[in-house]
């Protein structure tokens, strides 16, 4: 598929447990969350009810396409499909849960949507729900997107064993886009495969796509065939106008002392990358010449990145 079609970002081949966030419709930490909240279209994959619907997108399809706030609730199962949400009004999606605070009570063949989630609106919010896609695979020539993310005040948050963080695991630059800003907040990135994290493309220099990876742990994923020791790098520029910081990041073994990547040999396209890193632990080394270590992450924050009103629509219980 065209990366150019993507002007926003998505995640590859990717098995993620977001909580996305609302502060409109609270949603209460730590807490159990098994049946529809009042108002919200259902979803239940078995023994459908009269006026729930056994698909995402028929769910999606029910609602209006006008300004109006709407959830949708999604019972148990695993949900075979291609879902694209466009509906102008803000759009939550939630997933059946024990623990809303946890990754494990999403666990798989509980609340999975298998395919790929296409969303092209603002304000869409999704909780609890387990995105895969496993359609393909980079090894074997194919790119399986999971998530096609294309509008504004998009949060994407995930818990993972007690942490907030979401699990993002892909082959080669699963994490690529061309305009966005985006803030990754204690997630857990697992590669699966040799090459590089993230391919960011800004296709100026006055493009103000920036991607910042904050308290991530970096490991080869539990799905990797062979050992990827030092054969995974933090970055490579899709444009020369790449622009990837990692803050506070813990790098594991896989990742090479050179940190950062070339494009290729033809097009190393490093002229004018920002390519930073700020108190990362592990893969010590020399760094690649056109990167760069810095002595503060100021100006690289969830202000910095997403706009000084992050607050009105992140949910500070998960930052
Ligand atoms: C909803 O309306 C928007 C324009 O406001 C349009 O871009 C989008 O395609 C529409 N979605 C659906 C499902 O009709
Ligand atoms: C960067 O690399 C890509 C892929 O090879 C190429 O299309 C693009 O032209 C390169 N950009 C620059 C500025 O070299
Ligand atoms: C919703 C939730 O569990 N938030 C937690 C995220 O992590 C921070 C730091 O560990 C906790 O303080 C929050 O309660």
């Amino acid at each position: 598929m065209a990366r150019q079609s993507f002007p926003l970002f998505a995640l590859l081949f990717m098995l993620l447990s977001t909580l996305l966030h609302t502060n409109a419709n609270a949603i209460e930490k730590r807490a159990s969350r098994t049946s529809p909240p009042s108002g919200a279209v259902v979803v239940r994959k078995t023994g459908t009810l009269s006026g729930e619907f056994s698909t995402v997108q028929a769910a999606v399809n029910s609602l209006p396409n006008d300004s109006s706030a709407r959830m949708i609730f999604i019972y148990p199962g695993t949900y075979t499909e291609q879902v694209s949400i466009s509906r102008a009004g803000k759009t939550t999606v939630l997933g059946s849960t024990t623990d809303t605070s946890s990754y494990a009570a999403n666990s798989a063949g509980n609340d999975d949507l298998t395919g790929t989630l296409r969303v092209h609106k603002d304000n869409f919010f999704l909780y609890n729900v387990n995105l895969k896609n496993t359609f393909g695979h980079a090894s074997s020539g194919g790119q399986a997107l999971a998530l096609s993310a294309y509008g504004t005040n998009h949060g994407y948050y995930g818990l993972n064993k007690g942490t907030n963080s979401t699990y993002i695991e892909g082959a080669v630059d699963y994490i690529w886009g061309q305009h966005a800003r985006a803030f990754f907040h204690r997630n857990t990135i697992a590669s699966v495969e040799a090459g590089s994290i993230t391919a960011s493309g800004p296709t100026s220099a006055s493009d103000a796509s920036l991607f910042v990876i904050n308290k991530a742990t970096i490991i080869t994923s539990s799905a990797a065939t062979r050992s990827l020791t030092g054969l995974v790098y933090l970055g490579r520029p899709w444009s020369q106008y790449a622009r990837v910081v990692y803050t506070s990041c813990s790098l594991g073994s896989l990742i090479n002392p050179a940190g950062w990547s070339i494009w290729s040999t033809a097009t190393p396209n490093t002229s004018n990358v920002l390519f930073a890193e700020y108190a990362s632990t592990g893969a010590a080394g020399n760094r690649a010449s056109f990167s760069r270590k810095l002595t503060s992450g100021t100006g690289y924050g969830a202000a910095d990145v997403l706009g000084s009103d992050w607050t009105s629509w992140v949910d500070q219980a998960y930052v």
